[in-house]
């Protein structure tokens, strides 16, 4: 049977700016964090950076060209904000608006929908030293300030906006384990940064309402990450660790926007070094999603573990802050792993999808990323790559089992359109369904593409 799709299910692709764009220095951009980390020795795989990546800044056009081509829907990108502000505050940088002026304008010429994600990790390195970063909560106001001249500049045509990306990747990476800009290490950090970007979000989603919606009509909410957990027994004690750590990695930032105010569990074991919400805040936060952003790559078992047990986690397995969850997480030996260790599991992102469809009361739900890094070559001007798609028909079977189990899934989104700057990774890691070659940049459709281009032709797979 075909697994044929809702009709008007949105096919889309996403990236980000850092990872693509290049141009680093170009037409009055000023340095973000992670132009800044990536140029400190050691910190990036291979020494690679983004200086200039995909220069999609300069091939947009041609790039725009191949998303039309594989008859892409809607096409998910992120603005970079030193490109609008480039020290994050005050002077409008006119070539900025320029520039994501043209990308969009290009973009509905071709019939595919802009959906733009106003923070993609790039803070204002000025920013950052002035004002802490997300560790501040000046930056709430500013993030919001930034956020206006977006809508301003650019909602006439913009119709969906994604505030923020995978807060969890900002506070975690960012200031607990140190892989990710701005590289801090820290216990009672993450929740600090956690708390001021849900809050940087609600104020750039109430400015967004009450100044453009009505002459806009545009939706606007978050995306957070999560992997699936799944109880390693069937004992209560792992059934009750495998959802202590999703709340921890998502219900983190959705039970405040959701239900109001974090997880019960968070609160218990985070103690004081977790900020509380005052009532005015609450208000300010509940609702503020139009719908569910998702991005979801993998699943873990998790095991209880006894307070204070030190267990060794991989980072890859993704663990947060695991003294405060007593979580231990594991692979089953035969689950295939992409080239991020990440396991294959398409019924995780069916069982979290279900998850979210019942603990939110059927919020709306864009997957605005799901793919994953194979080891792709050129051979005589090909690329096949037989084990993404075998992903990628998982998955979408995955989504397409969690539609009919009642999950209100509206759109999804490849990660990702090309092979680009995989953050830590650097370019070893290939996400993309367009091979580039980074020496001369050029690009190559892989087999993925030619087969994401038929499911979407056929709204569903075969
Ligand atoms: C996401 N984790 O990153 C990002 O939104 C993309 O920019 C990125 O390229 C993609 O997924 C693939 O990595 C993540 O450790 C990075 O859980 C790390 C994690 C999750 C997502």
């Amino acid at each position: 049977m075909p697994k044929t799709f809702p009709p008007d299910f949105l096919w889309g692709s996403a990236t980000s700016s850092y990872q693509i764009e290049g141009g680093w220095l170009e037409d009055g951009k000023g340095l973000h964090i992670w132009d800044v980390f990536s140029h400190i020795p050691g910190r990036i795989a291979q020494g690679d950076h983004g200086d200039v990546a995909c220069d999609h800044f300069h091939r947009y056009k041609e790039d725009i060209a191949l998303m039309a081509k594989l008859g892409l829907k809607a096409y998910r990108f992120s603005i970079a904000w030193t490109r609008i502000q480039p020290d994050g505050k005050g002077e409008v940088n006119q070539k900025g608006i320029a520039f994501y002026n043209d990308l969009i304008n290009e973009l509905l010429a071709h019939g595919i929908e802009p959906w733009v994600t106003l923070h993609h990790w790039d803070m204002p390195a000025a920013l950052q030293m002035e004002d802490d970063g997300w560790l501040g909560r000046a930056s709430t106001d500013y993030f919001a300030a930034y956020s206006r001249i977006c809508f301003a500049a650019f909602g006439d045509r913009v119709k969906h906006w994604i505030t923020l990306n995978e807060s969890w990747v900002m506070a975690i990476l960012g200031y607990h384990n140190g892989i990710f800009a701005p590289g801090r290490k820290s216990d009672s950090e993450p929740y600090t940064v956690g708390h001021h970007l849900i809050l940087a979000h609600a104020k750039a989603v109430k400015i967004y309402r009450q100044e453009f919606k009505a002459t806009q009509g545009g939706v606007i909410g978050m995306t957070n990450n999560c992997d699936w957990r799944h109880p390693l027994t069937d004992r209560a004690a792992d059934h009750a660790a495998a959802q202590r750590s999703v709340e921890f990695l998502l219900a983190w930032f959705t039970d405040p926007i959701y239900l109001g105010d974090y997880p019960q569990v968070m609160k218990d074991r985070v103690g004081d070094r977790l900020p509380a919400f005052t009532d005015e805040e609450k208000v300010l936060i509940k609702g503020s999603s139009d719908f569910f952003g998702l991005n979801h790559y993998t699943t873990m078992y998790a095991a209880d573990v006894a307070p204070g047990t030190h267990v060794e986690h991989s980072v890859y397995a993704n663990p947060g802050i695991y003294k405060d969850q007593d979580v231990a997480l594991t692979a089953a030996p035969d689950w295939e792993l992409t080239e991020m260790q990440w396991p294959v599991v398409p019924w995780g992102l069916r069982d979290l999808l279900l998850w979210i469809n019942e603990r939110y009361d059927h919020p709306p739900i864009y997957i605005t990323e799901n793919g994953c890094a194979m080891p792709d070559t050129v051979v005589e001007g090909e690329v096949a790559d037989p084990r993404r798609i075998a992903f990628l028909d998982g998955y979408l079977g995955a989504v397409h089992e969690a539609i009919a189990g009642g999950a209100d899934v509206r759109g999804y989104f490849l990660w990702s359109l090309m092979d680009n700057f995989e953050w830590a990774s650097g370019y070893d890691k290939r996400f993309g369904m367009i091979h580039i070659d980074f020496d001369t940049l050029e690009r190559t459709p892989k087999h993925s593409a030619k087969w994401y281009s038929e499911v979407i032709g056929r709204n569903g797979l075969a």
